[in-house]
């Protein structure tokens, strides 16, 4: 598997962390958010996912390419079930589900470029990337 990926990419991140989690090998190929105003706008890019945007989780047979961070985790968890990533009970399976959508607070002030973007004039030339 191929998963497009940056490093202040809060959605990618959190499929990093599935990845690793249920020891899926996978190959990264990194895409800055910030370099050169964005390469998720570049025409290679946009052929995979016409909404430019992080992650894009290519399968192994190089044709599928999934996006929307929630969705290729409930592929991943579907595909490899073991480790599972919710828990057995129906209350904190509830509670992992409202929590995993969105970003950790130390992670969003770290390094999301979302984040960083709000806290300065010119984001894409700030932001270090
Ligand atoms: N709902 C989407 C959100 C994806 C998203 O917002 N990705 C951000 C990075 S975390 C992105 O690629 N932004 C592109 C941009 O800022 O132009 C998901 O969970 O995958």
């Amino acid at each position: 598997m191929i998963l497009y990926d940056y490093w202040r990419s809060s959605s990618a991140w959190r499929v990093r962390t599935a990845l690793h989690w249920k020891g899926v090998s996978f190959e990264r190929r990194v895409v800055s958010l910030v370099k050169d105003g964005g390469e998720q706008h570049r025409e290679e890019f946009q052929t995979l996912n016409p909404s430019r945007q992080l992650p894009v989780l290519v399968l192994d047979d190089g044709v599928h390419a999934l996006t929307q961070s929630m969705a290729i985790i409930a592929y991943l968890e579907e595909r490899f079930p073991t480790p599972p990533l919710l828990p057995a009970w129906p209350t904190p399976r509830r509670r992992e589900r409202t929590r995993s959508p969105s970003v950790p607070p130390t992670r969003a002030r770290d390094g999301d470029v979302g984040w960083c973007q709000s806290r300065h004039s010119s984001p894409r030339k700030s932001c270090r990337t």
